[in-house]
């Protein structure tokens, strides 16, 4: 079974790799740190598929991958108008309030590489998702 796992993998990165590596020539590192914006909005899992005792509130998109350097904006919106939200990344300083039915607009520089959990305060452990920053 593991064999069988495996020469699938293999056989996928062969299929892959005309595409996955730069031309030979190129021996530079290309990857300068830019900045990337994303829209965050607060959303509802499935009230019928959420355990008694879990609140039913999530985001979306659930991950956000940048590079270490990279400046991030994140345009943020509560859409729910009954409940405050927060994007909270401890290790990162953030703490993000926004009112219902409201949005913000914030910038960080992802100087830190890892995966972060960002998580709303009021609304975890389901309301949260991952910050992905690949080293430099
Ligand atoms: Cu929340």
């Amino acid at each position: 079974m593991i064999i069988a796992v495996v020469a699938i993998i293999v056989a996928v990165a062969a299929l892959a790799a005309p595409y996955a590596f730069p031309p030979s020539t190129n021996t530079s590192k290309t990857s300068s740190p830019q900045t990337r914006e994303f829209y965050l909005l607060s959303t509802e899992w499935n009230m019928d598929a959420i355990p008694a005792g879990l609140n039913h509130y999530g985001f979306t998109p659930t991950q956000i991958t940048v590079n270490q350097g990279d400046t991030v904006t994140i345009h943020f919106y509560n859409t729910h108008g009954d409940t405050h939200h927060t994007f909270t990344i401890p290790a990162y300083n953030l703490n993000v309030d926004v009112a219902p039915n409201q949005n913000k607009t914030f910038t960080f520089t992802a100087t830190q590489a890892g995966i972060f959990v960002f998580y709303c305060t009021f609304h975890a452990p389901t309301m949260r998702g991952e910050l992905i920053v690949t080293p430099a």
